[in-house]
């Protein structure tokens, strides 16, 4: 592989570093009381996102930097790479084209030669009359009643997205049915979602790209053997079960009609699928038509990412902010706070595709990085996480920064519901950036003993992104918005974020284990002396 500079030896990221020792101590009231123009100066209105990054702890010369930054990082030539088609996850040797699986049915995008869009629109077609069969009531469960449940099995990339679109795109569903994901091995998953329902009225989407991963396996027999004790016909797996998956020669041999598999392609990375097949569940609940709108939102965000001038582009900015914290003030993590009940599995969703993709230590080179990656994501809806870990925010001795998500509008307007959760959500901001000096406090009448306690500092950065109203194409946008930032980030930082060796070896080792916990004799252990003792410890215990 040909060489490359290290980032940290890169003229931009020196810059950076000594303009870094300025911006440490300046306050963002000073900031703000210096220039009238700043949440002007720092806000971009695009894609009907209006995104104000004002309160973050930057001047015009710390974005002026980053932007040299991606320049020398050759950001430009790694998108064009990305919508071209090539093999950019170099370590499994693969396109990365999710913006393939929203491209409108006239463009043209190849791999290998060959344009992968009309295959895309084929499935989505495909997708569509089954979605509408359902809905309408047409797919009979086997003995001739309607089907009412809908569960996604899958695991991961398979399940994370369609349960926060489900959840997120609930005021679209179609409330006559009940959807509910089965993701983790633990069988108690697997009882709770089916424990009130009627087997002749469920349907179960196995939903797994490789069609052998484990836990989405267990599921998926589990409740095969569910049904089958109900309706005593092997015949009724074709009526209750279908498949999302590449793999049709394991989907045949499940016993599901391969007609009945709705397919996607090794260019689509598990936690980059949720527009895929892998979104058959959302496209049942929300119907083919908003699932489209769903599609529109992702490729309007994939063409401003494409085409803005990266000063206004803003999952490039959003990643810069991103690498701006992680690198120089030594931020470990973002927090993600949606104003809106519906996004609660936003912050969920988001901790895979960042955390998987950019929780790297080796470079594209081979190396190990000398400078922080991939910082942790977490959070929780508005307003909520106020009144439990916003103390930490505000108070704390590390810095967070903070990503607030809020609507101008709410899809469920009672009273005054929706002015109390935004005032929350404004004066979140404005209390991080602004804290209250001793001072104030003292004035209030605070003691002087008290007074330290009632201080805030400030100074804490967060982005403001401001929406008119969740519909399901605002949920596109937002998702490949955080998509395009985590590309970003990982081309700063000269990582691949398309692959994920660090989740094979406890999947490896677990395979071993398995066999020495169903074993009738005593089995020797060769582990370690803890994992040994915690073995043979359940083992007497179970
Ligand atoms: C995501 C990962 C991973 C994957 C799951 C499920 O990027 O690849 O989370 O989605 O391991 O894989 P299958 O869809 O093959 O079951």
């Amino acid at each position: 592989m040909a060489s490359v500079k290290p980032l940290d030896e890169r003229p931009a990221w020196k810059a950076l570093t000594s303009h870094f020792a300025q911006v440490k101590p300046l306050h963002l009231r000073e900031l703000f009381a210096a220039d009238p123009e700043r949440a002007r100066r720092f806000t971009v209105d695009a894609a009907g996102l209006y995104f104000d990054y004002s309160k973050h702890r930057i001047t015009a010369e710390t974005m002026a930097l980053l932007l040299n930054l991606v320049d020398e990082v050759d950001l430009r030539g790694h998108i064009d790479a990305m919508f071209r088609g090539d093999k950019i996850n170099v370590t499994e040797n693969r396109a990365v084209l999710h913006v393939a699986l929203r491209a409108p049915r006239d463009a043209h995008i190849f791999v290998d030669g060959e344009d992968v869009v009309p295959g895309v629109h084929e499935v989505l077609d495909k997708m569509s009359a089954f979605a509408e069969r359902v809905r309408s009531g047409v797919w009979l469960g086997f003995t001739g009643k309607r089907i009412r449940n809908i569960i996604n099995i899958g695991i991961g990339g398979s399940d994370l997205g369609p349960v926060m679109a489900y959840e997120a795109l609930k005021h679209y569903s179609d409330r006559s049915l009940t959807f509910r994901f089965v993701s983790n091995v633990d069988g108690t998953d697997f009882a709770e979602a089916v424990w009130d329902l009627d087997p002749a009225e469920t349907l179960f989407i196995v939903a797994s790209k490789t069609f052998t991963t484990l836990e989405t396996m267990t599921n998926a027999m589990s409740a095969r053997k569910w049904l089958l004790a109900a309706l005593k016909d092997e015949k009724a797996v074709a009526n209750h079960f279908v498949a999302v998956s590449t793999n049709a020669t394991e989907v045949a041999k499940f016993g599901i009609d391969t007609a009945n598999m709705f397919g996607f392609w090794d260019w689509v990375g598990g936690r980059y699928s949720m527009d895929s097949a892998i979104g058959l569940s959302t496209m049942v609940a929300i119907g083919p038509d908003n699932f489209r709108a769903l599609l529109a939102g992702f490729h309007a965000m994939d063409e401003h990412f494409r085409t803005a001038p990266f000063a206004a582009n803003l999952p490039v900015l959003m990643g810069l902010l991103a690498v701006w914290y992680s690198n120089f003030f030594g931020a470990e993590t973002i927090a993600v706070l949606p104003y809106d009940q519906y996004l609660k599995r936003f912050p969920a969703y988001l901790q895979q595709l960042t955390m998987e993709s950019n929780g790297k230590y080796i470079t594209l080179e081979g190396k190990r990085v000398t400078y922080q990656t991939g910082p942790i994501f977490w959070g929780e809806p508005g307003t909520n996480g106020q009144h439990s870990f916003y103390q930490l925010i505000h108070q704390g001795t590390k810095l967070i920064p903070v990503d607030f998500i809020g609507f101008n509008q709410t899809l469920n307007p009672i009273g005054d519901h929706h002015n109390q959760l935004m005032a929350n959500m404004f004066a979140q901001g404005e209390a991080l950036a602004f804290g209250k000096t001793t001072e104030a406090v003292k004035t209030e009448g605070a003691p002087d003993w008290l007074a330290p306690h009632r201080t805030f500092e400030g100074n804490r950065p967060s982005t403001t992104i401001l929406v008119d109203r969740l519909t399901p194409e605002v949920l596109g946008k937002l998702v490949a918005m955080y998509e395009h930032s985590v590309y970003v980030q990982g081309v700063v930082w000269n990582i691949n974020p398309f692959d994920q060796w660090g989740v094979e070896l406890g999947k490896v080792l677990a395979k071993q284990i398995m066999p020495e916990l169903e074993s009738k004799a005593d089995p020797a252990l060769g582990h370690d002396s803890s994992t040994n003792a915690l073995i043979r410890r359940y083992r007497a215990g179970r």
